[in-house]
């Protein structure tokens, strides 16, 4: 089980979200609360945060390795998130990174997958800026 800490829902305390779709609330003092849940996909394995559309508000990706895709799901700031269209990025995704890669301050998210066709072993994709994985304008591979 893979988990984040982040103030998702913006009360200035931290919480913990899991790739298996759930996010518990901290209290500031090492208790935490259910959350509300959010889209799992199938089989999730990964999961990061970071801030992948610019809004301000924390996001979540999660690499489900039975569907070789990663999900973005977007924060509102108050807990929850709104899932877009799993991007497909190679068999077994099984490690997750956001960061800015490349130095123009969008965040990206980077994607080790345990098999990518000819490009080897630790295949790679995507970014963002709009918060799709894969596919916009803003979007860059790397690999
Ligand atoms: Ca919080
Ligand atoms: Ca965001």
């Amino acid at each position: 089980m893979s988990l984040v800490a982040g103030d998702f829902n913006e009360d200035g305390k931290l919480d913990l979200a899991t790739c298996a779709a759930s996010l518990l609330l901290g209290n500031g003092a090492g208790s935490f609360t259910a959350g509300p849940d959010f889209p799992p996909g199938i089989y999730p394995r990964v999961v990061a945060t970071g801030g992948l559309d610019g809004d301000g508000h924390l996001d979540l990706a999660i690499a489900k390795d039975g569907t070789d895709g990663v999900t973005v799901l977007l924060g509102d700031g108050q807990g929850g998130f709104a899932a877009r269209p799993m991007a497909v990025v190679g068999k077994y995704p099984f490690a997750l990174v956001i960061a800015d890669l490349n130095g123009d301050a969008i965040p990206d998210l980077l994607v080790s997958t345990t098999f990518n066709g000819a490009s080897g072993p630790m295949g790679s994709i995507c970014s963002s800026g709009s918060g799709v994985a894969g596919s916009g304008p803003r979007s860059r591979y790397f690999g």
